[in-house]
C-alpha cells in the first residue's frame, strides 16, 4: 500500500469510530429494573468516573409513571413492565452524565443505549412510556436524540402500537428507498475506500 492511501484511510478509520456514535463511558448487563426509568447494570467495562461494579441508572431528561409509594399506577406497573422486556439480562451501553453524574439518590443519570444501537430513552418516550423532560443540570438535549441514527427501525416502529394505529406500515415497495437512506457510515466509507485503491 502506497503512503499516501495510508494517510487517507487512518482519518477514516478515526471518522467510523465517531460516526459509529456508541458512548463507551460504561457498559454492561442489566440485572435489575426498578421501575420504567431505573435500572441496575453489573459494568463490564467503565471510564474513571465510576468506582462500584453494580451502579443504579436512573434514564436522564425523562420521566416514568410511579411503580411504587405513594403516586404507584397501573401505567407506572406497566413502563416498569416495557422497560423489564426491552433490557432485563440484555447487555446495554450508558452515556453518563459529564455536568453531575450522580442525582442525590446517587443514581447514575445516563442515556442508554441497546445493542443494535437503538437510544432506550427514546423508545420509552416513543412508547408513551415515560414523559420527556429536558433537566438543565446534565448535558444532555432530548432533541439531539431524534437526529441520531435509528438502526432498525422497522422493529422501532411496531412498539409504537398506539401511536402508529392508522399510519399503514411500510410495504414492500418502498423498503428499497428506506435501505438506501439507511446506508451506514461505514458501508460510505469502504466505498470511499474501495474507489482510492482502485
Ligand atoms: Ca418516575
Ligand atoms: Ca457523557
Ligand atoms: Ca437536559
Amino acid at each position: 500500500m502506497k503512503p499516501i492511501k495510508v494517510f487517507f484511510i487512518v482519518p477514516l478509520l478515526l471518522l467510523i469510530a465517531l460516526a459509529s456514535g456508541s458512548p463507551d463511558e460504561a457498559a454492561g448487563r442489566v440485572i435489575h429494573v426498578t421501575d420504567g426509568d431505573t435500572f441496575d447494570v453489573r459494568l463490564q467495562s467503565h471510564d474513571e468516573r465510576i468506582s462500584e461494579d453494580v451502579i443504579r441508572v436512573r434514564l436522564a431528561d425523562l420521566d416514568s409513571p410511579e411503580m411504587y409509594g405513594e403516586r404507584a399506577c397501573e401505567a407506572g406497573r406497566i413502563a416498569g413492565e416495557y422497560t423489564r422486556s426491552n433490557l432485563m439480562g440484555n447487555l446495554v451501553s450508558l452515556d453518563i452524565d459529564d455536568k453531575n453524574g450522580q442525582d442525590d439518590y446517587g443514581r447514575w443519570m445516563a442515556v442508554c443505549y441497546l445493542e443494535d444501537g437503538r437510544n432506550f430513552n427514546r423508545m420509552l418516550i416513543d412508547s408513551g412510556h415515560a414523559a420527556k423532560k429536558d433537566f438543565r443540570n446534565n448535558e444532555f438535549d432530548p432533541e439531539s436524540w431524534y437526529r441520531e441514527e435509528q438502526p432498525i427501525e422497522e422493529e422501532y416502529s411496531s412498539v409504537q402500537s398506539d401511536q402508529e394505529d392508522g399510519i399503514p406500515q411500510a410495504d414492500s415497495e418502498v423498503m428499497p428507498q428506506n435501505e438506501a437512506e439507511n446506508k451506514s457510515w461505514l458501508q460510505v466509507i469502504l466505498e470511499i475506500i474501495a474507489a482510492a485503491s482502485s
